[in-house]
């Protein structure tokens, strides 16, 4: 007889949308068929007993294969990247396609994706990074990027080479609201970075700790809190990316409380190090540099909280690999300043590793809070579902069986990306995604990749999917205000 499934994982505990279900997962051409006990035989059987079917994850922020502002290319391409994230259980990627002054979205948008196409072995959508919103780019270029699957793009309100003024976040925010398209915001105060960064070059303070004292979080939170009120101001939601400080996550949280539709975003960095670890031996801090940098034991709370009531949404990794060593990190060698040294952390493989332990094994959010954190919010806010993020009957076939007793002590050595170091070396975690599945093929077992290059498909996305009020059912006094409302044409009371 003809086995009912092309895969059944038999005896686990698998995560659904709210439920836990003690039993079986049946695959069939890709997607699952069956959940439930005693399902038939599939044309292969793994016992998954003892061990969690979550989704495979969806990390929504990582640079892959991408020139930095600073103009310094990333250490993994699509291949390494892909590989790495999916040993640690991550399925779907959303990286960038990049646009710099002077480039045009249709050339870039083509570059990426035909670099993409052959090399990856998970499924992956792009975001685009707008850094020149000229007519051209605003009037065809981005509606017709966005028509074609990519309904979400980065802006930048810092780096002199990428950074949009208020007066042009406004005409992005516009037309994302007509096109339907979401607006990540990386958002720092330009100016304030620039003032205390040359005055503290020009004392001489150059090492890496520097970088954390020049992007104050104040910077952030005041970008912040512009950006919400710009996104206010035209009634356009906003997503804003990596939360670092505190003071940020508060301005977020009193937004969201007055039914501002802002959703945000934070990182395994502004768990797990914080700015004293920039502060290492030589130059070894500019590992930890990444933009917001990680700052203090109190943010790491704040960040904590944020994910435990809801205020942030998503958890990515901002994986941004650059090597310790001149093309990456240290391009002068050891005269390289802060200013000077590439930003960015690795991060694909471990996010959802360290998650599941610290925050899952110790009791700091549940398990479905997780799979939400790592895969199903990422599914709705970036238009993947309902084929990705979820353990459902007719969804993609991406998970993982997560071993929850496994310890792992990180070693860069065990890693599969090309940094060459990781900032988490020598930590003991528990819980590990053993076998990894994505579109009912078993990519990793064993410590083994079992994916081909190009393997993974290309996602054309849908309008981003949210439901409003993010916080407590009666919270939501959000009102278009009268700009938005003179656009929709609603008469004047
Ligand atoms: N900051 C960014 O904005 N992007 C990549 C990494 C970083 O540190
Ligand atoms: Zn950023
Ligand atoms: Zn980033």
């Amino acid at each position: 007889m003809e086995p009912h499934f092309d895969l059944t994982i038999r005896h686990a505990r698998i995560v659904t949308d709210d439920t836990i279900v003690e039993g079986d997962v049946g695959i069939r051409g890709g997607r699952i068929a069956a959940i439930g006990p005693d399902l038939p035989p599939g044309a292969r059987d793994i016992d998954a007993a003892g061990r969690w079917v979550l989704p495979g994850g969806i990390d929504s922020h990582c640079h892959v294969e991408q020139l930095s502002g600073m103009g310094v290319m990333g250490a993994d391409d699509f291949y390494s990247a892909t590989v790495s994230a999916a040993f640690g259980g991550t399925t779907t990627i959303i990286p960038f396609a990049a646009q710099h002054r002077g480039t045009a979205v249709p050339d870039i948008v083509r570059d990426y994706a035909e670099r993409a196409r052959a090399k990856a072995v998970i499924d992956y959508g792009f975001h685009l990074i707008l850094a020149n919103p000229d007519d051209r780019t605003m009037t065809r270029d981005l509606p017709e990027a966005i028509r074609g699957g990519i309904s979400s793009l980065k802006v930048y309100m810092t780096y002199d080479s990428m950074r949009l003024d208020d007066y042009q976040l406004l005409d992005v925010l516009d037309l994302a609201r007509e096109h339907g398209a979401l607006v990540m915001v990386h958002a720092e105060n330009n100016d304030i970075i620039k003032w205390l960064a040359k005055r503290l070059i020009e004392r001489g303070h150059t090492a890496p700790k520097f970088h954390a004292v020049a992007h104050d979080p104040l910077a952030e939170a005041e970008a912040t809190n512009r950006a919400i009120t710009l996104s206010r101001l035209v009634d356009t939601p906003i997503l804003i990316v990596h939360v670092a400080g505190g003071s940020t996550v508060e301005v977020i949280r009193s937004a969201q409380n007055l039914g501002a539709r802002v959703l945000a975003e934070s990182c395994p960095q502004y768990l797990f190090l914080t700015a004293e670890d920039l502060d290492r031996a030589g130059l070894e801090g500019a590992k930890y540099c990444c933009s917001p940098p990680p700052r203090d034991a109190g943010s790491q709370d704040a960040v904590w909280q944020g994910f435990m009531d809801g205020t942030l949404m998503t958890y990515s990794s901002d994986h941004a690999p650059y090597r310790f060593d001149e093309t990456g990190k240290l391009p002068k060698g050891d005269q390289t300043t802060f200013k000077e040294m590439a930003n960015g952390v690795p991060g694909l493989e471990l996010r959802m590793p360290l998650l599941f332990s610290e925050g899952v094994l110790k009791g700091r959010i549940d398990i479905h809070q997780f799979v939400k954190l790592t895969a199903s919010n990422h599914a709705d806010l970036y238009g993947l579902a309902p084929g990705k993020g979820r353990i459902s009957i007719g969804a993609d076939a991406d998970l993982a069986i997560w071993n929850p007793d496994r310890e792992t002590r990180i070693t860069y050595e065990n890693l599969h990306d090309q940094v060459g170091y990781t900032p988490y070396e020598g930590r003991v975690i528990k819980g590990w995604p053993e076998i990894v599945v994505s579109r009912g093929r078993v990519i990793v077992e064993d410590g083994q990749l079992h994916a081909a290059r190009g393997s993974g498909q290309y996602l054309p996305r849908q309008a981003p999917r949210f439901a409003w009020p993010l916080r407590r059912p009666g919270d939501s006094r959000h009102q278009a205000g009268p700009f938005a409302k003179a656009l929709a044409g609603a008469k004047d009371d």
